[in-house]
């Protein structure tokens, strides 16, 4: 694999509305971010993903975009921005930004012009097609609930939204709008943003002879958007892009993230698939372990000297990791390390979301109006249109709901966390009296210290190769409910082994001639580590090793 600079990344991604306030509105913003750039860098990170900022009536948190040149006033101004690319340089992190471009905020000024006139210059910016007989050009669903068209009023037109409907799609059929969506991402760039997480990217192609989601995914000759979007903007410019890419098949990945790919990276969502909540998997962690196990590795496998995959655990979406594998009673700090361990040494380039590193916890919420996304409400409505009462949809929100990955950032244990002097947009979670930055940064045993250990390991002069470049071997493949392997590299050899159990486990076979790197039960690593003789393993404990024999 040819070696390029974002190889060396290892990121961070914020999600701003709940970093920091500054301004006392309740709400995070870019000085917040600004704030807290050492921090960030005492972590160790080099890269800085930030959720959408840009002008939105936040319908959908800034996915969904009224203005792609100006900063929200909620999150500052264009000043601020500027301020805060300067300071990550400063520090060596590089910021990357969310591009989303599969579709504007119904707010857009471009969508209320073609609303005025579907027929006119901007009705083609967006997919709008005459229904008939009163319904919908077709049953595609949106992936928030409900049908995904909208009557353009009583015209007979309607508009597309795959997400929710203040999201109308934009049409890349159109030359002009793509030509506008370039302009806008090299302007962003001019001003020293070095790339772009890519929303919802493998959507931009619609097929209107298929049915369903296939109608809508990763459309046969979505490649030739991908590859001029690449071309006219990123591409030249040595951008580092993530593609938020689903359902690809296992064969194209190398022409999505390989040599002269559409993106750098794409992200293996895999461990985020998998939720003990899930009624499939419930009560069976070992079980659910192995699977993901087996996914993790196949994933490895097909990308192995083609490409680096974008490894995360925890996103914006997804409810927090330590709930998602551990029954309510084992979630603690050691299995969050054992988590965090186990997908953070794999091929590929770590993201860490905020909060992570302090293993902030999801916080069930006593009634709906305690949530604050619309398509957790869209959703609520329609677990209840399919039968479920009322306590029944708020339970299934509960267990299941991305707004958990959403909730103010824990920075101290008084009042709000830190995050705000005024009222926090979103309920902070009481656990902040426990679980803070403040509590961990100086006791070297928190999670924190362990994050911090596992990015310096990671950047280690004599291991950074071996973790950016070397091979990934499954070992104890057979020991159900661990997770181990080992990254090869030019004769060094180093081994991960996470046990993601609340039971002991003895590797079944012995290994000898181990250098301990990196324990998540500081107090006895020679107990784990014997020099000769089978492994032992503690409940959620991980293990980062050298095998020097
Ligand atoms: O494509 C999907 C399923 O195959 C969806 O999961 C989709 O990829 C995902 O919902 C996209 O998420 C992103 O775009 C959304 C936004 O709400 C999310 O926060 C964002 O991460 C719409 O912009």
């Amino acid at each position: 694999m040819k070696k390029q600079w974002w190889h060396e990344l290892i990121g961070y991604q914020i999600y701003p509305r709940s970093f920091q306030d500054t301004d006392g509105d309740g709400n995070g913003d870019l000085r917040g971010i600004l704030r807290h750039l050492d921090d960030i860098q005492e972590l160790g990170v080099n890269a800085l993903w930030i959720c959408p900022v840009t002008k939105s009536p936040m319908l959908d948190s800034g996915y969904d975009t009224a203005d792609y040149d100006q900063i929200d006033p909620m999150f500052g101004t264009m000043e601020d921005m500027k301020a805060l690319l300067a300071g990550a340089k400063s520090r060596g992190i590089h910021v990357i930004m969310d591009l989303v471009v599969n579709h504007s905020s119904s707010e857009h000024p471009w969508f209320l012009e073609a609303l005025k006139n579907p027929e006119g210059e901007y009705g083609k910016y967006y997919i709008i097609r005459r229904g008939h007989d009163g319904q919908p050009p077709n049953g595609w669903r949106s992936f928030f609930g409900g049908s995904a068209w909208e009557p353009v009023g009583d015209s007979g037109y309607y508009y597309l939204h795959l997400f929710t409907k203040y999201q109308p799609d934009l049409n890349w059929e159109n030359p002009r709008l793509r030509q506008e969506i370039y302009g806008m991402i090299n302007r962003w760039m001019d001003m020293g943003v070095e790339g772009f997480r890519i929303d919802s990217i493998n959507h931009l192609k619609k097929d209107f002879s298929r049915s369903g989601e296939d109608g809508f995914t990763n459309v046969e000759g979505i490649g030739e958007l991908l590859r001029e979007l690449r071309d006219n903007t990123y591409g030249p410019r040595g951008g580092f892009t993530i593609g938020e890419v689903n359902g690809i098949r296992p064969e194209q990945m190398e022409e999505y993230i390989g040599e002269g790919g559409y993106f750098s990276t794409m992200f293996d969502f895999t461990c985020m698939r998998y939720r003990l909540q899930s009624p499939c998997w419930q009560g069976r962690q070992e079980e659910m372990v192995d699977a993901c196990r087996k996914e993790l590795f196949d994933s490895q496998r097909r990308a192995a000297g083609r490409a680096l995959l974008c490894n995360v655990m925890e996103n914006h979406d997804t409810p927090r990791l330590g709930g998602r594998f551990c029954p309510p009673e084992e979630i603690s700090p050691r299995s969050k390390a054992a988590l965090g361990t186990m997908n953070f040494f794999l091929a590929g380039i770590p993201f860490i979301y905020q909060g992570q590193a302090i293993g902030m916890e999801d916080y069930p919420k006593e009634d709906i109006s305690q949530f604050r996304d619309f398509a957790t409400f869209n959703l609520y409505r329609e677990y209840q249109q399919d039968g479920a009462t009322a306590a029944e949809a708020l339970a299934r929100l509960n267990a299941d709901s991305r707004e958990h990955a959403r909730t103010p950032m824990q920075w101290d244990g008084g009042v709000n966390g830190g995050f705000t002097d005024g009222e926090p947009w979103f309920d902070v979670n009481p656990n902040c009296v426990r679980i803070n930055l403040e509590a961990q940064r100086t006791d070297p045993a928190s999670l924190f210290s362990y994050y911090r250990k596992m990015v310096a390991l990671r950047k280690r002069e004599d291991l950074r190769e071996l973790f950016i470049y070397g091979e990934t071997v499954p070992v104890f493949e057979e020991c159900g409910g661990v997770i181990a392997y080992e990254r090869r590299w030019e004769g060094t050899r180093v081994l991960v082994a996470c046990n993601i159990s609340g039971r002991p486990v003895s590797l079944p076979q012995p290994v000898s001639g181990l250098e301990v790197l990196l324990d998540n039960i500081q107090e006895t690593p020679e107990k784990t580590a014997p020099q000769d003789g089978n492994l032992e393993l503690q409940p959620y404990e991980a293990l980062v090793c050298r095998i020097t024999a």
